[in-house]
């Protein structure tokens, strides 16, 4: 085991060697140590928590806690004043989306997605759960989600602030959230996918020069089954096999799908439009742990646009079960040859996770998760595979330094630089591209290794500000950490999740900000704030059942329907109360008529759980049957003015 010499094992925090020699004897020794080690993050963190906090006392690995030497006004955004970035991360296990300011850390906006939101009464309105989606007994079709990654549009290579895309890996689905409103307006499902993991959208397209933006997203599926998965073939392994899909950004439509061999975990999109890719971890189809990881190496996957896109309009291709997306076959036998080839299967050592491209466009840096090491692969090489100048998929890789233990995810600087998170190290490790190609030359000289820091504790996802981008400004990266022990007061059994903020504009890495986050967040992004531009009132006009005016507040009815039409005004309803009998279907249609920014009221009545909120000139409805009868307030959640409290509406519910 070659990984770091010198400057980890010199800067290695001293009470921490009981868990590095553990980790060194046995992480990267085979296949036993390494699914050991990683199943011993857990209960490994006490020791690495006291140790390193142990160690910040005692200067630990660069930015430990040298708090002496740094300016610590540069990262302070004073009461009063904004922070320069937005970072967008995914929530987990918690289904939404959240929206923090950096370099504060401060949380600014969850926006409710896969959930349901008490606050906003997503997943309550009418309007909510159309987009989320109702079974034919009414019922929602799905109440959680586990989004994993982000990204926002692109134009040019850059953010374009319109929509972030995210991910739902527990019942494959891909939201949009539009920007100017921060609110999700499109959920679709992937057909025939579970475990939907990867997404990235695409940065332009391929053969048509003017569309220099986002189109397509593209998705990966993890999980292998049966398919069609409706309970034919459950245990015949050559019926199972991973989708790769492609989504229209515009429609939210799925428009084709490609047949794999192996899984799909990350994805990533070239620059010019030509490729997408995926890193695989099972290409061994394996069912269980033990199989998935047999062999000594996986795949990152290449996938030729033009082609696929090709392919499907001269019809090769076949449908699944009832889907009727388009499907062609992406596997290794149908793709021998280069030159007709859709896809590319690129072979990396050992069940990797993550993969990057460079903001130049040149590489994709791909991690090793259970080999310390990271393959870079050109771009260029890999369209050269695709033309038939390259003999083996292999030859695309120009570089595979050994970088540390379990490594996750890469950001770029814009410098040269790559900082990879290194789980089973808990640290982030800082390299140097052009040194690890030459490196992989045979220059034994190159400095791959240029600095590590400590991070508390073991990081999953990192990412630099606007370094998924061409304009990467190397002034930050953000490490997403799973673990916090010590670090925040106890909170009870589950510890929040850490976001640690790491200056990157020097030579040396330097650790300037600790932030809790409720779990889960996974992947982030970090954006300029000028790109971002949100309204502050909505337009009346946008919503067709949209109560314009006073006067048109009333009640009507069609047999057992009731409709509420309603107008809020602050501090009144615009109905000081409203009957209905017992057994009535009600729908209350309520238009916020006020024009003031920040000026949110929300109506909630008791017992019949129904609570939301509506913006400035925005309209919302809910649908209810009045089963209970009695008398209702219906009253104001949200502080709105002086009269809040009086901000009430009678519900009279005849028996
Ligand atoms: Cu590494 Cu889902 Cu991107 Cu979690 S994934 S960390
Ligand atoms: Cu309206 Cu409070
Ligand atoms: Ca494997």
């Amino acid at each position: 085991m070659t990984f770091t010499k010198g400057k980890s094992e010199e800067t290695v925090v001293q009470p921490d060697t009981g868990r590095r020699r553990f980790l060194t004897s046995s992480a990267v020794a085979g296949l036993a140590g390494a699914s050991l080690s990683l199943g011993l993050a857990a209960c490994n963190k006490n020791e690495s928590a006291a140790s390193s906090a142990a160690a910040s006392g005692a200067g630990g690995a660069s930015g430990g806690d040298a708090s002496a030497a740094i300016n610590w006004d540069k990262y302070e955004v004073h009461p009063g004043k904004l922070d320069t970035y937005y970072a967008f991360s995914s929530g987990g296990h918690s289904g939404d989306l959240r929206i923090h300011g950096l370099p504060s850390g401060r949380e600014i906006r969850r926006v409710p997605v896969f959930n349901i939101d008490c606050m906003s009464g997503w997943g309550i309105t009418n309007e909510s759960r159309k987009i989320i989606g109702t079974r034919p007994n009414g019922q929602l079709n799905y109440i959680n989600g586990d989004t994993h990654h982000v990204h926002m549009s692109y134009t040019d290579g850059v953010y374009d602030g319109k929509y972030i895309f995210v991910n739902d890996k527990i019942n494959a689905r891909v939201a949009r959230v539009r920007l100017d409103t921060m609110e999700c307006d499109a959920i679709t499902q992937l057909p025939n996918v579970q475990g939907f993991h990867g997404i990235f959208p695409d940065k332009r397209d391929p053969l048509d020069e003017k569309i220099n933006y986002t189109t397509r997203v593209f998705c990966g599926g993890e999980f292998h089954i049966p398919q069609p998965n409706d309970g034919r073939d459950l245990n015949d392994p050559k019926k199972y096999f991973c989708l790769f899909t492609c989504v229209d950004a515009k429609t939210m439509q799925p428009r084709w799908q490609v047949k794999i061999d192996g899984n799909l975990d990350l994805v990533a999109s070239s620059y010019d439009g030509k490729l997408a890719c995926s890193n695989q971890y099972n290409t061994e189809n394996g069912v269980h742990y033990e199989e998935m990881m047999a062999a000594e190496r996986d795949a990152c996957v290449f996938f030729n646009v033009a082609r696929i896109e090709a392919a499907v309009k001269n019809g090769k291709f076949f449908h699944i079960g009832n889907s009727t997306v388009p499907v062609v076959d992406g596997t290794h036998e149908a793709n021998a040859d280069p030159k007709t080839a859709l896809t590319c299967y690129v072979p990396v050592p050992k069940n990797p996770h993550g993969v990057n491209i460079s903001p130049d466009g040149k590489h994709y840096a791909c991690s090793g998760k259970l080999s310390p090491t990271a393959t870079v692969i050109s771009h260029e090489l890999v369209l050269k595979w695709f033309d038939g100048g390259l003999k083996e998929p292999r030859d695309t890789v120009v570089a595979e330094p050994e970088i540390g233990l379990g490594p996750l995810h890469t950001g770029f600087d814009g410098r040269g630089f790559v900082y990879t998170t290194l789980f089973l190290d808990s640290q982030i490790v800082k390299w140097d591209l052009a040194a690890a190609i030459k490196a992989y030359q045979g220059d034994k000289n190159a400095k791959v290794v240029v600095d590590r820091i400590d991070v508390h504790y073991q990081p999953g996802h990192g990412f630099t500000s606007m370094g998924e981008t061409r304009q990467p400004d190397g002034q930050y990266f953000i490490s997403d950490n799973k673990f916090s022990k010590d670090r925040y007061l106890p909170v009870g059994p589950l510890h929040p999740d850490s976001s640690q903020l790491i200056d990157i504009s020097g030579e040396k890495m330097v650790l300037v900000g600790d932030h809790p986050l409720y779990p889960e967040p996974h992947d982030s992004i970090m954006v300029r704030r000028d790109i971002i531009k949100t309204r502050q009132i909505y337009d009346l006009n946008e919503f067709p059942l949209a109560v314009k005016t006073p006067k048109e507040n009333r009640v009507e009815r069609q047999g057992k329907k009731v409709t509420v039409f309603l107008t809020s005004q602050a501090p009144t309803f615009g109905l000081r109360e409203w009957t209905v009998k017992k057994g009535d279907e009600v729908t209350i249609i309520l238009t916020n008529l006020d024009k003031v920014e920040d000026l949110t009221h929300g109506f909630a009545i008791p017992f019949y759980n129904i609570s939301f909120v509506v913006h400035p000139q925005q309209t919302q409805s809910v649908t209810f049957i009045a089963d209970k009868p009695g008398v209702f307030w219906c009253y104001c959640t949200n502080f709105c003015h002086a009269l809040h409290l009086e901000m009430r509406s009678r519900m009279i519910v005849q028996a």
